[in-house]
């Protein structure tokens, strides 16, 4: 039910919803704030609504949908990270959830990842580094072999990218050979190996092996849904990270050379 009530201001007397007078103070400025606060939680709903959106979109393999979703959020001016990380990634998450209860089979997991690409297009190039783009430094990354899963590894990639880095991606099903030749040929300052699965993943330790006995002074960063820190320290990795978004949180560390912090808005 929508009652008013009447206040008055500069002379004027103005009708205002009752929910807001009964919050603020009884002038002009008052009222004004209690708009802006309002409209900032209506502004929230709408987000909150995009990224259920954008997360349904990807869980139906919905691609007009997700992209349609993702112009909204980008015209909107929300968070673009925020969209790819609650949105389509959360998305992806359920995926993985329904694959596993065997209620999702390979054609349409592959199907939803269209999805989610198709919303990756359309919010990846809002997704500004905050600091000033500069080369920081070149990185070679895949997925190691007898492993087709790529879609996190993509995901790491753009966002090292976006942060400002040279990226080399050789793909997924990589052999450990071919990762320590091209970290010799490349001469990178990061290797960066993805596993998704507990039968692949002994491959990053191995690659790790090679490129070491090599004496490369490469800083190597791991990751994949199996992956743990104390796995990553067992195998003598630099860093690990749990997700894309933490993996650029953890260069400057690994890096210990850059001014300026790496984080995205
Ligand atoms: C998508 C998917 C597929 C797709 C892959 C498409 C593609 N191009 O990637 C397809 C359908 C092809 C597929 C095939 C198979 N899959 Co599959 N797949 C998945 C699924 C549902 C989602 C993975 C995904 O993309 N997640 C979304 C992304 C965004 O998340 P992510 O990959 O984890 O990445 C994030 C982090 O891990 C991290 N990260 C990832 N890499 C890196 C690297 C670095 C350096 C850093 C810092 C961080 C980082 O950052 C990312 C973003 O935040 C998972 C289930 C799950 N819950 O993970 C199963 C899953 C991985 N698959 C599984 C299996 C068994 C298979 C198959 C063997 C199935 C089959 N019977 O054929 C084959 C394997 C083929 C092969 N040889 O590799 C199992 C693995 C079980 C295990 N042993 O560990 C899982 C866990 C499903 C399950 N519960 O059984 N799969």
């Amino acid at each position: 039910m929508r009652t008013t009530v009447r206040y008055s201001g500069e002379g004027k007397t103005v009708e205002q919803p009752a929910n807001q007078a009964a919050t603020s103070a009884s002038t002009p400025a008052a009222s004004a704030a209690a708009c802006a606060s309002d409209a900032s939680v209506n502004a929230q709903e709408v987000f909150q609504e995009l990224l259920a959106d954008l997360r349904q979109g990807v869980v139906d393999g919905d691609e007009t949908r997700v992209e349609e979703t993702a112009r909204r959020v980008v015209d909107g001016g929300f968070d673009c990270c925020v969209a790819v990380r609650q949105g389509l990634v959360a998305g992806m998450a359920e995926v993985g959830r329904l694959f596993a209860a065997n209620e999702y089979f390979v054609p349409e997991v592959l199907i939803c990842a269209d999805s989610l690409y198709k919303g990756l297009g359309v919010l990846s190039p809002r997704l500004q580094p905050a600091s000033h783009r500069q080369a920081r430094g070149t990185v070679v990354i895949g997925t190691v072999e007898g492993d087709v899963h790529d879609i996190g590894k993509n995901l790491v990639k753009m966002l090292l990218e976006i942060a400002g880095f040279t990226v080399y991606d050789m793909g997924r099903n990589v052999s450990v050979e071919k990762f320590a030749e091209e970290v010799t040929q490349k001469g990178c300052d990061f290797l960066c190996l993805s596993a998704l699965m507990t039968t692949t993943m002994g491959g990053i330790e191995r690659v790790i092996e090679q490129v070491r006995s090599q004496k490369h002074c490469v800083k190597i960063l791991v990751g994949g849904a199996p992956i743990t820190q104390e796995l990553a320290r067992r195998w003598g990795a630099d860093g690990y990270s749990r997700d894309a978004f933490s993996a650029i949180a953890e260069f400057p560390s690994l890096q210990g050379v850059l001014i300026t912090p790496l984080t995205l808005r």
